[in-house]
């Protein structure tokens, strides 16, 4: 029986297994194509996946069609990679699974991208519903709609081809609407089959109008802010990666330095302004958290990473301004006294403009303060800074790493770890708005190599990922992955032969070593070789500067393994007082 030619409603590339002459029958589409092209009818031109039944053809087709389709060796890694794509463009990025286990795998992306309030869609495809609904026992069967639920903003499962259009301008929305975060596509096998008239297929696709319409503050809530911020007599502005996210880079630089407010920037705002922005209060962090009395949130939550708005950390009780886009974010750990509700760059509009028409900036009082702490911080780090011991410490090798960065503030970095986390985070400088990536809200391990193929896919320029050899290890294998695509992604690990560091031992004497402890002087530049790739062993300060020196130059896949001093470390870095202690007593 001669099929109908099934074509791509975009371009006219056919499959040899389409290819059936085409008699006067209509010209249909079906779900693989109508997924392909609702993806690119919305300006998605990757999907970052790992392929098998049902997707393969789907991934092929996607390809053929010209997305660029990265393959990955782990499913979460490939979720990772979508998540960051997401935050580094404001469109949502688009990981592709199997059924069961790789949906599963992939979830604790989605799961981490929701929490990061970065847009991502895991579509996977699924077994049939008359199967996995009666609990028959199919291949790979599972209830994934329901399974990602609890762990993403919103989920989807589209049943007819006709749907498909719709269904994917609703994740597109639901992810980077309001807050963003991370939306399931529940895409069933017999679905991807199901043909379609073509023209009727062309009138289903939804091109989003405004996926992100902005939310204008209202006028008494900027008044009110506004207010307090001028009665303050030490205000502070609070940095979150709501705001890099925001890409309303002018207006929040114009904002710190009209109103002459000192900032922190957390983590992934490193950058937004030049680190070395003299208004930049990371060096004195402690002592500005500690004494301002009025504190200006731009899309940062009161969550533990600010110790909750309260106790020690925060000295004096203080009043809180808080710009974030949803409600329900304000009152979450302490009162807040002047919420602003809206999109980052609307607010941070509003309270530019009512700034402008007269505001006294902080007294000298409050900045030379600062100044004298951070002065002094600074001089003691320097020294800190300066070490050449061999092994390297964490403050050697980062002031190494640090030197080379300043020359290349274009270059992306991918932060995890502990020890190797907190201390690249304080001593690796950044310069331009959203080019750190680090594990983020949970303090997340096995975001590296995932975040590092997303960030050198999206950007097209370097990335140097500074990993602890622990937190390497979760995503390790797609090294594989950056060989594969030919990245110029140069991996530093911090080899320190374990987690926090190498030096525990079994206290029984057992042949077991410590549950913190791995292989000792391990090669983890070995295996980048292994794919084709550059592998450096370094041991001194000004080795790693040379071989990072070199592995930029090259802008190829690079791997440089760092030898750690393994007594370097303190347990879970600056989280040691999260660790409950035992009670007990053993008698
Ligand atoms: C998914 C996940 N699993 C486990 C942890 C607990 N954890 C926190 S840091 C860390 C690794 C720290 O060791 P390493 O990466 O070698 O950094 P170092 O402190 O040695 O520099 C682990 C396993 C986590 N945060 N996330
Ligand atoms: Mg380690």
């Amino acid at each position: 029986m001669n099929e109908p030619k099934l074509k791509s409603i975009f371009t006219s590339t056919d499959f040899q297994q389409t290819e059936l002459t085409a008699i006067e029958k209509p010209e249909l589409t079906d779900g693989f194509h109508l997924v392909i092209d609702a993806l690119k009818c919305n300006d998605i031109d990757t999907i970052f996946g790992l392929v098998g039944i049902p997707i393969t053809d789907l991934a092929r087709l996607a390809q053929a069609e010209g997305m660029r389709f990265i393959g990955f060796r782990h499913e979460q890694n490939a979720g990772n990679a979508a998540a960051i794509a997401g935050y580094m463009t404001q469109k949502p990025g688009v990981c592709l699974t199997v059924s069961a286990p790789g949906f599963l795998n992939g979830l604790t992306a989605l799961a981490n991208a929701t929490t990061n309030c970065f847009p991502m869609i895991l579509i996977s495809g699924s077994s049939e519903r008359e199967i996995v609904d009666l609990q028959q026992g199919d291949y790979e069967e599972m209830d994934q709609l329901n399974a990602a639920k609890p762990f993403a903003k919103a989920a989807y499962r589209v049943l007819k081809a006709e749907d498909i259009g719709i269904g994917v301008a609703r994740a597109i929305r639901a992810a980077v609407s309001g807050r963003p975060g991370g939306v399931y596509l529940d895409l069933p096998a017999q679905l991807l089959g199901q043909s379609l008239d073509a023209a009727h297929g062309r009138k289903s696709l939804v091109r989003v109008v405004e996926p992100a319409p902005r939310q204008i503050p209202s006028p008494d809530a900027v008044q009110r802010a506004i207010d307090l911020l001028k009665g303050a007599k030490r205000p502070l502005i609070l940095l979150g990666k709501g705001a890099a996210y925001a890409q309303a880079d002018a207006a929040i630089h114009t904002l710190v330095e009209t109103s002459g407010i000192p900032y922190l920037p957390m983590s992934m705002a490193k950058g937004l302004l030049p680190d070395n922005h003299p208004q930049c209060a990371s060096a004195a962090r402690s002592f500005v958290l500690a004494e301002a009395d009025v504190v200006l949130l731009i899309g940062a939550r009161l969550n533990w990473l600010l110790a909750h708005g309260k106790g020690k950390t925060w000295g004096a009780p203080k009043k809180f301004i808080q710009i974030d886009i949803a409600p329900t974010e304000i009152d979450s750990n302490v009162a807040v006294a002047a919420p602003v509700i809206g999109d980052i760059g609307s607010c941070v509009s509003a309270l530019l403009a009512g700034i402008k028409s007269g505001f006294n900036k902080p007294s000298t009082d409050w900045t030379a303060s600062i100044q004298a702490r951070k002065d002094k911080n600074l001089a003691k780090m320097a020294a800190m800074l300066d070490q050449n011991t061999v092994p390297m410490n964490f403050h050697g090798a980062l002031r190494a790493i640090r030197d080379v960065m300043k020359t290349r503030p274009d270059i992306n970095v991918v932060n995890e770890g502990a020890n190797t986390l907190d201390f690249a985070r304080s001593i690796i400088d950044m310069y331009e708005p959203r080019k750190r990536f680090d594990s983020g809200t949970w303090g997340i391990m096995g975001i590296g190599m995932g975040y590092a193929i997303g960030a050198a896919v999206t950007s097209c320029l370097p990335v140097v990922a500074i990993e602890g050899d622990s937190a390497f290890g979760f995503s390790g294998m797609e090294l594989e992955t950056i060989c594969r695509y030919q990245l110029p992604v140069v991996t530093i690990v911090f080899n320190n032969n374990g987690v926090y560091r190498g030096t525990d031992v079994n206290p029984t004497g057992g042949a077991d070593v410590a549950p913190t402890v791995f292989v000792k002087g391990a090669r983890y530049d070995k295996m980048i070789e292994a794919f084709g790739g550059i592998g450096y062993n370094a041991t001194t300060p000004a080795e790693l500067s040379k071989f990072l020196i070199e592995a930029i130059a090259a802008n190829k896949p690079a791997l440089i393994n760092a030898v750690i001093d393994e007594a370097a470390g303190t347990e879970s870095g600056r989280l040691t007082n999260l660790n409950p202690a035992s009670t007990a007593t053993k008698k």
